[in-house]
């Protein structure tokens, strides 16, 4: 049983050599936690129902009433403290992130980095919160705005970051004044019970518990009330197109706010003139990197015919040395995917993609042997091909290539999807025009980077059909908080605005 001790450590008791059964916060049926790597069962986690639900909702707005009113910075306080949690179970969550999901420990630990940047970002903020000041038109009159938490915000997050999303939006919400309701993906439910076990050993002494909550359940059970429920003025959904147009039209139909993090179809333009290493490191992480299951991953390449044979041949050796195996092996690069449905949906789109014209210059095969393992694949594609709009989420990259940087871009920008693109050159000007309005689509663009790694600091999210939202750093903090404007007089008269006389 050695080999999962971290879970010791996450407070995580284990029974008959290593299987786990615990009531959680649910009474409703219970949901197997299984390793991608061998395809053992390591929790079975009993899930929410509709009964779990209300009391989970009623307990949120209680805490709400109170903590609206808790002062910003006090807020950031608490959340100084999960921060300091999450640093001190770095290497034992990265490490269930790593065997629960699949990505490699280092990508785990880094998982976790991010929960600990975002708690700093957070604690920041909180005192931060700013609003406008304006000058009246009127005498005696003074206006302002200011921005109060919206109430109980809903988190839906996908299986490939179990933690760091959560994260990006329960921080924030929490310093903003909000409380949430968090419902995981049910790939991931142990590194969540994980987390909430960490977020309660810091709420529930300062009697905060209410604050965050998980709601492991299926989207069935209790995904569809969250949505449909007029008490969450807030949902933030991250995963695929499919899913969020659900979440998005659902939640506007009832007039809530959603944010939405959803699909990508990243691209990397590499000019004639860009560092042939920098480009082969650059893609070699944003597609092989977390199995090709990151919404920022790198699924088209983009290459100026002058080098597209020296980047193909460098970058299908470089493929030849990727060592695939167990994610807590620190030799390996790529570990499984995250099951079995992912492996037959990498081997579908490998049918398609033959079907369609598609040369396999790397890869293509699922491996024979215990756990959901397939090749890194790499693929000369035509611009006809229909799968090259889809987002497969699996480790296929697309190679095309172009004459100039204008087809290029247009492309690069031909797709459903707005998330994440970089450019690989040294010119200033194919910087430039990349950045420029008639430029890349997508909400990230990069310069001389890949298309994945983020860091929080900044606004994540995309345009198109990845949906529109922000979340992390920069202000993204305003999509969880209401904006009020205040007009005050304190003038002894009444004057209308516009000038207008009214019954004088
Ligand atoms: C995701 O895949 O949903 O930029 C999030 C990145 C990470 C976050 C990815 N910081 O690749």
């Amino acid at each position: 049983m050695g080999k999962l001790d971290f879970l010791a450590e996450l407070g995580i008791e284990t029974e008959n050599d290593g299987g786990y059964a615990k009531e959680w916060c649910g009474s409703g049926s219970l949901l197997e936690s299984f390793a991608p790597a061998d395809e053992s069962v390591i929790a079975s986690v009993r899930q929410c129902d509709a009964g779990d639900y209300e009391n989970i909702m009623a307990n949120a707005a209680k805490a709400f009433a109170c903590w609206r009113l808790e002062p910003a910075p006090a807020r950031g306080e608490v959340v100084r403290q999960l921060g300091n949690e999450f640093r001190k179970h770095k290497v034992a969550l990265g490490k269930l992130i790593a065997w629960e999901m699949g990505k490699i420990q280092a990508e785990g630990e880094g998982e976790v980095q991010e929960m600990i940047d975002i708690a700093d970002f957070a604690v920041g903020l909180s005192r931060q919160l700013y609003g406008k000041t304006m000058h009246s038109e009127r005498p005696g009159h003074r206006m302002y705005e200011q921005w109060h938490p919206l109430g109980t915000v809903g988190v839906i997050t996908a299986f490939n970051f179990p933690g760091a999303v959560w994260a990006w939006n329960a921080m924030i919400a929490a310093v903003c004044g909000d409380v949430m309701v968090w419902k995981p993906s049910s790939k991931t439910p142990l590194t969540a019970v994980a987390i909430q076990k960490i977020v309660n050993n810091v709420l529930e002494p300062l009697e905060w518990n209410g604050v965050m909550s998980l709601l492991v359940g299926s989207s069935r059970d209790v995904g569809e009330l969250l949505i449909h429920d007029r008490r969450v003025p807030l949902v933030s959904a991250t995963g695929s197109c499919h899913m969020g147009r659900k979440v998005g039209e659902a939640v506007a139909k009832r007039l809530g706010r959603s944010l939405l993090e959803l699909g990508g179809n990243n691209g990397i333009i590499a000019m004639d003139d860009a560092d042939p290493e920098m480009v082969l490191r650059g893609v070699l992480f944003g597609a092989v990197g977390t199995t090709g299951q990151r919404c920022t991953s790198t699924r088209r390449l983009f290459l100026h015919r002058d080098i597209a044979s020296d980047i193909t041949g460098r970058l299908v050796k470089a493929y030849g040395q990727v060592k695939i195996g167990n994610p807590l092996d620190p030799d390996t690069l790529m570990g499984p995917m995250v099951d079995g449905g992912a492996v037959d949906t990498y081997s579908a789109a490998l049918e398609t993609i033959k079907k369609q014209g598609g040369e396999v210059l790397y890869g293509g095969n699922v491996l024979d042997q215990t756990g959901h393992y397939v090749e890194p694949t790499i693929v000369k594609a035509k611009p006809s091909m229909e799968i090259v709009g889809d987002e497969t989420f699996a480790p296929i990259l697309y190679l095309f290539e172009f004459d100039s940087l204008e087809d290029a871009i247009a492309m690069h920008n031909s797709v459903d999807q707005g998330l994440s693109s970089s450019i690989f050159t040294r010119n200033m000007q194919s910087v430039e025009r990349f950045l420029s309005a008639a430029g890349s689509d997508c909400g990230i663009a990069n310069v001389n980077i890949g298309t994945s790694g983020a860091e929080i600091g900044g606004a994540f999210g995309g345009e198109k059909d990845t949906g529109g939202g922000r979340e992390a750093g920069s202000d993204s903090w305003k999509a969880y908080m209401r904006r009020q404007t205040n007009t005050l007089n304190w003038s002894d008269e009444l004057p209308l605005a516009q000038g207008i006389q009214f019954g004088d």
